[in-house]
Formats: C-alpha cells, structure tokens, sequence
C-alpha cells in the first residue's frame, strides 16, 4: 500500500508539472500566407491562411475580429445537395503537429461590413483567438477578387 500512495503522489505530482508545462506553451500556432481577396466598402471578404500548431497540444481557432470589418466570423462550406454552402462554426479545431487550411471551399474567415474596400497588393488587418495560444494580430495580404490562392505561393519556384 506504501508503494500504491507513493505511486500515486508521484502521478499527481507529474501531472501538475505537465499542466504547468501546456499553460507555459505560448503562440505555438504559427499562422501561414494569410490572404483575402479584393471587396468593396460594406461588402463581405474573406480571410484565409493555414494554421499550424508546432505545439504539442490541441488548440482551437475561437474567434477573429478585424478594425477593417464590422464582424468577422468563423465559417465552413457544407455540402446541401448539388450546392455548397457556408455554415458558421463555434471554433476550428487545430491538432497538434497538424496544419489546418482555410481556404476557399472549405474553412474561412468572413469579414462582414468592410470599412473600406480592398484593393489587391494592400493588406488586411485580422485578430486572431486562440484558445491556448492567445491573440495573434496577422496582416491579410490582399489579392485580386476570385482569386484562388495567394500569389506568394503561385509565383514562388524556390520554396520547395
Ligand atoms: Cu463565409
């Protein structure tokens, strides 16, 4: 029974310096080619960029606001019949060791009421919460409307 308890202490013990050591864990999630695409003052734009989590525990995408938008909120496309169609999500997952895409089609930010338009080559500002790691303030770079992808990663042949 002496062995038991001790093991047992030992156990609490452990896992008071493992919490310790995940609340330690800031801005783990690095936040990769943030781009939007070009919009009209008062229209909606769209934020997208990859989340990777270098941490070693589960993060989640809470929230974003933006002093360029009225709103911004958390959006995902699902599939309703021949159509897709976006849907408001509570939070995005981001697993450890693991990159999350929000890209068009799939998860994104949607920034509603922009203060001003957007115009390809300037950048957006957006606030990022994670649950974890914090806030994080990243500038969207802006691309042309209906643009798939950021032109960083189109137009680069050495990042390979
Ligand atoms: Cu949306």
């Amino acid at each position: 029974m002496k062995n038991l308890t001790r093991r047992a202490a030992l156990g609490a013990a452990a896992g008071v310096v493992l919490a310790r050591a995940g609340r330690a864990q800031q801005a783990t999630i690095a936040v990769v080619q943030p781009w939007s695409r070009a919009a009209g003052a008062g229209a909606v734009g769209a934020g997208f960029m990859t989340l990777r989590n270098t941490g070693s525990t589960p993060d989640r995408l809470i929230a974003a606001r933006s002093t360029a938008a009225g709103t911004v909120e958390l959006h995902t496309h699902v599939r309703d019949g021949d159509v897709m169609r976006m849907r408001p999500v509570e939070a995005i997952d981001l697993p450890p060791g693991q990159d999350v895409r929000l890209a068009p089609g799939g998860y994104h930010l949607m920034l509603i009421g922009l203060t001003a338009a957007t115009r390809p080559g300037t950048t957006l500002p957006v606030t990022l919460v994670f649950e974890r790691a914090g806030e994080v303030t990243v500038n969207l770079a802006v691309e042309r409307a209906g643009a798939r992808g950021p032109s960083a990663a189109a137009g680069s042949h050495h990042q390979h």
